[in-house]
Order: structure tokens, then C-alpha cells, then sequence
């Protein structure tokens, strides 16, 4: 594969001032001089304005022309960048132009694929860039800028480190009948070793729980019917999405909405009143919002303020007290109407009333101090379900090793050590790859 040189659009389609062709290989420079007039050179790192041309000559566009003499390129190997104007037309034509003198279309993520290959960057700061892309939060693209600069990739080296140096110091105790082995050794190694597991467990669940800095995270509105979720949705959104009516059991099935809150874009859903349902749609709209509950980061809990507690709300009330990990907000609604409801229960909840037909811009501003609890971007945070599957690999195994450390058997001691060793490299460089990188590559985008 990497003998052929490869082209592709780099920037996004569609309307823009710029586009970007890149080519990348052996080729990369031979390939692009035949765009251009005979007497141009290309000076490694000088942007050059120049005339492009087709094959029959015609003049394609005036583009500002680098080339980027290997290694010093993202790839590694050289690359010609041509930036055109805009819009997809110029692009795509200068792209056909460098087939047509044999350059190969690149496949999705084949420049960053190459950029691994080529020793450029490790596979943690590959996956930083293809999520840089997606990130759906500033806070977000800030962790992912720390790791493509190699803040886990550091972490990794220095783990793997500390789990290679106790496995030295297991190979002491080889020298001493198990009886004349020292206590302290043994203890040194296992706290150690408990230090390492531990830390690696809380890396893992502080990632889940921000993952939502870079997927976007999951609100979603529940509470019986009738309370205004709907109207709640329609508010935030600024305009009707959803039916809003006085019939109990109007919205029967989840509406899902992205809104900006902050620097987060939030994934809003509201569901279907929480009751027992009779009809079997209604039912399974039930179900749903029930499901959600696990699913989502925050959720805001609506009551009608202006009627007392029944059975429907004492159970919405069960839901959320029985949600760990999950930030609760309960709204109380409806207050421009009398207040019949008992403000008691709540006070463990985080709790505002407002009336939906009113405003809820109170209700947005609890909801952005809901996510920058979310945000503690200074932590090492693992950014994809590979890396954290593989912290859990390495996690479970330093625990399998325990007891055989404790037992001195050594042999199974060092497998159990081993393997996490290995789990670890998965992250930055792992000894197998090809199936995982053909997998992980394919998710890119075209002419990343
Ligand atoms: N007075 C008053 N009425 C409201 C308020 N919010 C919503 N309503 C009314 O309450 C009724 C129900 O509102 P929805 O937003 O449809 O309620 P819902 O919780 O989505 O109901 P379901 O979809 O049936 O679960 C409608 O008639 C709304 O106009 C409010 O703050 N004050
Ligand atoms: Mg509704």
C-alpha cells in the first residue's frame, strides 16, 4: 500500500473560500509538477501561487501549491498540498487531474494510516484527530489537543514502566527460599501494584462519565404526562417541535433535539409521560423513557406544581433517587397557577420552578453548571470504548496477579503482568494490528 501515492479532497464539501487536494507519497511530487507550468519549482515549505492545470491544458485555477519534502510531512512521506478556491467543482477536478497521472484515491483515515505507519504519531494521537473532527464541545477539543500531543501516550509509557520495574523486582525473590523472602519486598510490590490498579480504574470511570465532553452528552425530560416536557423542549428550542397539548399522553414516542448550551451541543430528549400506560404504543413509549434514564448524563425531572403528588409522580420520583452516577435536576412547573404541590420531598434535588409558557431560561443556566461539573478537562481522560477496553484489560489482569504475587508463584505472577503490559501497548502500539487499524481507519473521513 504504501508504495502507491494517494490523493484526495481534504476539506469538507460543499460551499468554502478554500479547498484543499492533497497527495502523498513517493510520486507525491512528480505527480503534481505536471499540473503545472514546465519551468515551476516547488521549494520544500514555500507556498507558491501557481497556475493549475488539466491534462489537456486548460487552466483549472490560480492555487497556492506546498510541498512538504519527507519526512518532515504529516504522513511522513511527501506531500503536495494544492489549495484552491472553494466549492467542490475546482477540487474535484484537480484531484481527477492527479489520477489521470496516477495517483490512487486515498481510502478514509489513509493519511493519518500512513502518519501511524510511518512512526509520525502513535495510535492514541491517530484517534485524537479522527475525534478532534467530531467533538461536540470546546472542553472536549481541548483534551483531545493534549492527547494528540502525546499526553497519553506519555501516560502509557510511564505505566508500562512502573509494571516492567515490579517485575524486576519479582526476579529478586527468584534468589531467595520462599521462607527467607523478605515481607517488606513483597508488600512494596503489592501496594504498588494496588496503586497502579486503582488509578487505572479511576482514569476509567472519570472517562465515562465525560464522555459526553467529545460525543455531546444526553439530557432527557421525563416525568408523568401532562406536566409540560414538551413544553419545556419547545421553550429551550424556541420554536413548537414538539405537540404540546392538554390530553394526558401527547407525546408518545422520545423526540430528540440538539441544543448549544454553553460550549456543549446537548442531545435533548422528550419523552413520553411516565404512567401506566393502556394501549400498547403508549406502553412501549413508556418503556423507552424509562431507558433513557440510563442512558442519558443529566436528566430534568418535570412535577406540576400547581397539583399535589400522586402515584405517577411518586414513581418518577423512584426513578431518579434510584439513578446513580446520573445529575438530576427536578422542575417544578406550571407556576404561574396556584402551588398545590409539597415542596418537601425534593430537598435532596437540585430544584427550580418556572412556568414552561413563560420562560425556562433559569432552567438553562442550571443545566450549563450541571455540565462544567462534567468538565475537569485537567484529568487524563481516555477518549474512545478501544482505549477504555483496553485499560480494563490491563486493570483486570494487575488484579489476577495479586494473588499468585502473594503466593510467590512468580511464573504466574509475570504472565498476569505481561498481559496487562500488552493490554497497555494496544493503546499507543500494538504488536497485531492490521485488523484493528483496518477498523479504526475506516471510521475517518475521507482525506484525513
Ligand atoms: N399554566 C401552564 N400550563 C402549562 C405550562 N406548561 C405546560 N402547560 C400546559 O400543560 C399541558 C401539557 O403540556 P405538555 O407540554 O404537552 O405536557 P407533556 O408533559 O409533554 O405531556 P405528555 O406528552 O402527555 O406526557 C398543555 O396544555 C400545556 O399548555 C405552564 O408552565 N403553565
Ligand atoms: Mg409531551
Amino acid at each position: 500500500m504504501s508504495n502507491q501515492t494517494v490523493a484526495a479532497v481534504a476539506t469538507a464539501s460543499g460551499v468554502g473560500s478554500i479547498a484543499i487536494v492533497r497527495v502523498s507519497g513517493n510520486s507525491a511530487l512528480e505527480i503534481s509538477k505536471n499540473l503545472l507550468n514546465k519551468d515551476m519549482s516547488l521549494e520544500p515549505r514555500v507556498a507558491t501561487l501557481a497556475s493549475v492545470y488539466s491534462k489537456d491544458s486548460n487552466l483549472i485555477d490560480q492555487a497556492i501549491v506546498i510541498y512538504f519534502k519527507s519526512p518532515n510531512s504529516f504522513t511522513g512521506e511527501d506531500i503536495v498540498e494544492f489549495q484552491s478556491h472553494g466549492g467542490s467543482v475546482i477540487a474535484q477536478e484537480i484531484l481527477d487531474t492527479l489520477v489521470s497521472y496516477g495517483a490512487y484515491l486515498a481510502k478514509p483515515g489513509e493519511f493519518t494510516q500512513r502518519a501511524f505507519l510511518n512512526g509520525k504519531i502513535d495510535l492514541s494521537e491517530a484517534e485524537a484527530i479522527a475525534k478532534m473532527i467530531e467533538t461536540k464541545s470546546v472542553d472536549g477539543a481541548k483534551i483531545l489537543a493534549r492527547q494528540l500531543k502525546g499526553e497519553l501516550s506519555e501516560y502509557i509509557d510511564n505505566t508500562r514502566d512502573r509494571l516492567i520495574s515490579l517485575l524486576a523486582h519479582s526476579e529478586v525473590m527468584i534468589d531467595y527460599a520462599e521462607e527467607d523472602i523478605p515481607d517488606d519486598l513483597l508488600n512494596q510490590i503489592e501496594e504498588r501494584l494496588v496503586s497502579i490498579r486503582d488509578e487505572l480504574e479511576s482514569i476509567v470511570k472519570s472517562s465515562l462519565r465525560r464522555k459526553g465532553l467529545i460525543e455531546g452528552f444526553w439530557l432527557s425530560i421525563i416525568g408523568k404526562p401532562n406536566v409540560g416536557k414538551s413544553s419545556i423542549l419547545n421553550k429551550m428550542l424556541n420554536y413548537d417541535r414538539a405537540i404540546v397539548s392538554d390530553i394526558a399522553g401527547t407525546t408518545r414516542d422520545s423526540i430528540e433535539e440538539q441544543i448549544k448550551i454553553g460550549s456543549h451541543i446537548v442531545r435533548v430528549a422528550d419523552t413520553a409521560g411516565i404512567r401506566e400506560a393502556t394501549d400498547t404504543i403508549e406502553k412501549l413509549g413508556v418503556e423507552r423513557s424509562i431507558k433513557w434514564l440510563d442512558e442519558s448524563d443529566i436528566v430534568v425531572a418535570v412535577f406540576d406544581a400547581s397539583s399535589e403528588l400522586d402515584n405517577e409522580d411518586l414513581k418518577v420520583l423512584d426513578l431518579i433517587h434510584n439513578s446513580n452516577d446520573l445529575e438530576v435536576i427536578v422542575v417544578l412547573n406550571k407556576i404561574d397557577i396556584d402551588r398545590k404541590i409539597d415542596l418537601a420531598v425534593f430537598k435532596e434535588f437540585n430544584t427550580i420552578s418556572l412556568s414552561a409558557k413563560e420562560s425556562v431560561d433559569n432552567l438553562i443556566i442550571v443545566i450549563e453548571e450541571s455540565l462544567s461539573s462534567f468538565s475537569k478537562i485537567d484529568e487524563l481522560m481516555l477518549i474512545s470504548s478501544r482505549q477504555i477496553d483496553s485499560v480494563n484489560r490491563a486493570k483486570d489482569e494487575i488484579n489476577y496477579a495479586l494473588e499468585p504475587l502473594l503466593n510467590i508463584e512468580l511464573e504466574f505472577f509475570s504472565y498476569h503482568i505481561n498481559i496487562a503490559i500488552e493490554a497497555l501497548n494496544e493503546i499507543t502500539k500494538p504488536y497485531r494490528h492490521e485488523e484493528l487499524l483496518d477498523k479504526m481507519f475506516s471510521e475517518f473521513c475521507l482525506g484525513k
